[in-house]
């Protein structure tokens, strides 16, 4: 794949390149940065507080002309490409046709394609429905509703180091406490968190954690009394935590077993990112619902819950829906990233990222001893830093490391409990000329530690 894009938008000039040309932030940024702290509140911080001007494939540029290879893709957002032709054609088409009725008034056929395309690419053969929201937390709470409604049961369980938004009930089913739930309870009830399966850290089995994880909820809560299980296949903000072969599972036969229905949040693990649409693929689990947001819609907001028709219509007529939800300019956004994905081969491109960056990764592993883990799946990798020697988590490091990086043009997130991961999770439209680029500045990082 070349390193060149063409696009019919106004971001065609922005050459698919690293381009630093000031101090990080730069001038501009920091005017910008003074007069946003006098009006938004603290509690909405910036990991890197550079103001995005424009930005095109993998290449996002700053106010002070600055050009970042974007290694987050906003979270795992921009899938298939910041600025992507197919996606501002077919999001445009729609602004000039009509840009919202409220499909709970009168009904669009954009909504209806949505549905139809995430019933035939999520896993499972079996009749499917799908409700739109507007936010990954959104889908969130619609499941669990959903599944309450469905089991006429309250429980829902949940994995440690998971992340599942920041609305009342999804920060309870959050874990970690710093930044997300820190003095913002009371927290919705009935959630029980159980231990996750986390082999850099617990060393076990698939069938092992999974007995674990059983083990707790049976003791703790009663399997009769629980409605859902909740689950990323890969743990995303938790710091791209794949689970031990056969976890995901036995933890889906035991919710079968009992009734329980099993969900999977896919809105960082799903889309494309790991080489399937859904990484619950990668695992050989088919959930009852499966929750999708981010890289949907190549940057528009709209989420899905995806279920097994019997469940999806527990729900009376009027119990689900929301102003905006399944909005009709993202929902033709989100039609054009599935036809993207499709007719571009995107699956691939995914496969390829993992071929160029996990040997890139391994052999940093082997150079520096601050690296403890390598693991992840398609275009979605990470390293888990710890000190030498030990698996004790090393954050500091990792705070150096994606400082170095922005101020050399590369934009990393950071992930983790521990804060102590760095997450690779690029536009699938990136080259491999500029992840080569990337490898060189964070090896350089590293050797600067
Ligand atoms: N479930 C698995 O990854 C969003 C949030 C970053 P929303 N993750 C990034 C932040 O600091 O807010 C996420 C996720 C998984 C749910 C969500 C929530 O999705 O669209 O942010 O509500």
């Amino acid at each position: 794949m070349t390193d060149t894009l063409t696009t019919a938008s106004n971001t065609a000039g922005i050459a698919q390149e690293r381009r630093v040309l000031t101090a990080i932030p730069g001038p501009k940024s920091l005017a910008l940065q003074e007069r946003r702290l006098a009006v938004v509140p603290v509690g909405v911080s910036s990991a890197l507080p550079v103001f995005i001007e424009r930005a095109h494939g993998a290449i996002v540029v700053d106010v002070d002309g600055n050009q970042f290879i974007d290694l987050g893709a906003g979270i795992g957002v921009m899938t298939i490409g910041h600025t992507d032709d197919a996606v501002i054609a077919a999001a445009a088409a729609q602004l000039g046709e009509f840009t919202h009725v409220m499909f709970t008034i009168t009904p669009y056929e954009g909504y209806v394609r949505v549905a139809e395309l995430l019933a035939e690419h999520t896993p499972g053969d079996f009749a499917k429905k799908t409700v739109l929201l507007n936010s990954g937390a959104e889908a969130v709470e619609n499941a669990v509703k959903i599944a309450r409604k469905y089991t006429g049961r309250t429980g829902v369980a949940v994995l440690d180091h998971a992340y599942h938004g920041r609305t009342n009930l999804t920060m309870a089913m959050t874990y970690k406490a710093m930044p997300y739930k820190l003095g913002f309870g009371p927290f919705a009830g009935e959630v029980h968190h159980a231990p996750n399966s986390y082999p850099f850290r617990d060393g076990l089995s698939g069938a092992d954690a999974a007995a674990r994880t059983i083990a707790y909820l049976e003791k703790a809560v009663g399997a009769s009394d629980l409605a859902c299980l909740v689950a990323e296949p890969i743990q995303g903000e938790g710091g791209f935590v794949v689970p031990a072969d056969g976890y995901l599972p036995a933890l889906q036969e035991w919710c079968t077993a009992n009734g329980i229905v099993f969900i999977a949040d896919e809105i960082q693990s799903g889309m494309a990112r790991t080489g399937a649409y859904f990484a619950s693929e990668h695992f050989g689990v088919v959930p009852d619902m499966v929750l999708s947001a981010k890289g949907i819609a190549g940057g528009l907001p709209i989420a899905g819950v995806t279920g097994r028709a019997e469940i999806m219509d527990a729900s009376h007529p009027g119990g689900l829906g929301g102003t905006f939800a399944g909005n009709p300019v993202a929902a033709a956004a989100a039609i054009a990233v599935f036809d993207s994905i499709e007719s571009r081969g995107l699956l691939a491109e995914a496969a390829r990222i993992e071929g160029v960056l996990r040997p890139a990764l391994l052999a940093l592993q082997r150079k520096y001893d601050v690296i403890g883990d390598v693991r992840g799946i398609g275009a979605m990798l990470a390293i888990e830093l710890v000190r030498p020697g030990t698996t004790d988590p090393n954050p500091a490091a990792v705070s150096a490391i994606t400082a170095y990086a922005a101020q050399h043009g590369v934009l990393l997130l950071s992930a983790g409990t521990w804060g102590n991961v760095i997450r690779f999770l690029p536009s699938l439209a990136i080259g491999d000329t500029m992840l080569a680029e990337a490898i060189g500045v964070l090896d350089e990082a590293f050797a600067s530690l």
